[in-house]
């Protein structure tokens, strides 16, 4: 898969390479991650990528000719992209979103600034995305979020069992982890996951995800269709909680 970035601070999404499990799927040649500079698309002696807008009012808008210029050589060298702008006015980023766009093989991430791009740039924008109800002071996190996130679900970055075991796929919360010391200043590890019955652990931790999801998210607690371990795993919630009131 090829992920490539639009932006006027291209040192800024650089880093998303360097680090962790994506600088290892870069290296690999699963994911390719390309980041250009809008100003080496400019024509002029100052590189200007911005103007004042038709009309008056504050701030600058982005001019559209780099953005074209930009669109030609890109189409010309890699194919046509499927196009983000990443903007607060998009669709909110989620992770049936990242799943969707971790389909694409040719990915390019327009970096928005919040005073606004020329209208006529929409022509080339097949996706407005954001990543949440506030404003930035540019589309560069939110491109670097994106990349993260549909990177996860490329084949073979991650154990495909950590990506089934997440919440947005399971539709519960995680259980709690522990690692050694079994003991820690009087703090305890649950008796069950020492003891090695892989059945009563899995009953366990289904448990726990159960109680977080009706604590912290009802709303995904009512939309979870139950399997038999989700049913057990209730059934020892609801006695525990009759025994208790007794
Ligand atoms: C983009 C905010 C995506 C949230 C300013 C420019 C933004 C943003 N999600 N704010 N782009």
């Amino acid at each position: 898969m090829k992920i490539s970035v639009l932006t006027i601070f291209p040192e800024m999404v650089e880093v998303i390479k360097k680090y962790g499990v994506i600088s290892r799927a870069v290296q690999e040649n699963k994911i390719e991650i390309n980041i250009f500079n809008l100003r080496d698309f400019t024509s002029d002696k100052h590189r200007t990528v911005d103007d004042y807008p038709f009309g008056g009012g504050p701030g600058m808008v982005m001019k559209p000719e780099p953005f074209f210029m930009f669109y030609d050589f890109y189409v010309q060298t890699f194919g046509k992209p499927h196009t983000i702008l990443t903007s607060p006015q998009g669709r909110t980023f989620n992770n049936d979103l990242v799943k969707e766009l971790s389909l694409k093989e040719n990915l390019l991430i327009i970096c928005g600034r919040y005073e606004g791009i020329d209208e006529r740039v929409m022509e080339l924008v097949d996706d407005e995305i954001s990543i949440g109800d506030y404003v930035l002071t540019g589309g560069e996190l939110p491109a670097m979020v994106m990349i993260d996130a549909i990177s996860r679900f490329v084949p073979g970055i991650i154990s495909e069992e950590s990506v089934i075991e997440e919440s947005f796929n399971t539709g519960l919360l995680d259980h709690p982890h522990y690692t050694r010391p079994r003991e820690f200043d009087g703090r305890k590890v649950p008796e069950v996951l020492l003891e090695g019955n892989h059945e009563k652990i899995e009953l366990w931790r289904r448990k726990m995800s159960l109680k977080k999801t009706i604590k912290r998210r009802p709303d995904l607690f009512l939309k979870k269709e139950f399997d038999e371990v989700d049913k057990m795993a209730l059934l020892e919630l609801f006695k525990e909680l009759i025994n208790n009131v007794k």
